[in-house]
């Protein structure tokens, strides 16, 4: 199996936890697709990151697509209950996880165009959607130790790796000093390998 992707981008990273997680041995490829000799485009069609090739060449995206068949196949640390309404509720985490990590990169990628091309209004729109999100998500964990409860989860992988891509991107939303309980989760989440060997760089 080979996973193909950046160190930057957090649903690669999604998926370098759930691996690690599972402790799943597998190649990793480095490629962005933002470079000219980038060779995403070729194995998918939509040109973006993260890729799993498995073994007989099928390449699986996207980020959740791959991670539900981790879990699928693999007996060990179920990271999904089966299906019923927590199974929703995880992947409810995990689409509110990875719609903070759209808004982020997408205020990011406009925040790098040249100066007079760039909308001051949708980076505010992409920056409104990454609050309100923050906002549900504190609201939501509340006190419980982990998303779901008692457990890790893949909706604590998800939240835990847009929390770690608003670190890397947008430090000034200072959501660890507006929501002390996502800053405790994530504090625990980062004792984990899985989470401080993806830090992610650059
Ligand atoms: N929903 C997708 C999002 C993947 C995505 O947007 N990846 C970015 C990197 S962070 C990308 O490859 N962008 C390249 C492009 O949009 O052309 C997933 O979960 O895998």
């Amino acid at each position: 199996m080979k996973l193909i992707g950046s160190l930057t981008s957090p649903y690669v990273r999604k998926v370098r936890i759930v691996l690690a997680e599972k402790k799943i041995d597998y190649d990793f490829e480095v490629d962005s697709p933002w470079t000219p000799e980038t060779q995403v485009p070729n194995i998918n069609p939509l040109g973006k990151i993260p890729v799993l090739l498995l073994d007989d060449d099928t390449p699986l995206f996207d980020s959740r697509v791959i991670v539900e068949y981790i879990d699928s196949v693999t007996p060990n640390n179920k990271l999904f209950p089966s299906p019923n309404r927590e199974r929703t509720e995880v992947k409810r985490w995990e689409a509110l996880a990875d719609g903070i990590c759209d808004a982020a990169a997408s205020a990011f990628l406009e925040s790098k165009r040249p100066k007079k091309e760039q909308s001051a209004d949708w980076i505010a729109r992409q920056r409104d959607k990454i609050v309100r999100g923050l906002e549900f998500m504190a609201e939501e964990l509340g006190e419980k130790p982990f998303c779901m409860g008692t457990h890790v989860s893949l909706a604590d992988i998800a939240v835990g790796t847009a929390l770690g891509y608003l670190v890397l991107r947008f430090a000034d939303i200072n959501w660890q000093e507006s929501h002390p309980n996502l800053a405790k989760l994530y504090a625990k989440l980062m004792l984990r390998p899985s989470f401080a060997d993806t830090i992610p760089q650059g």
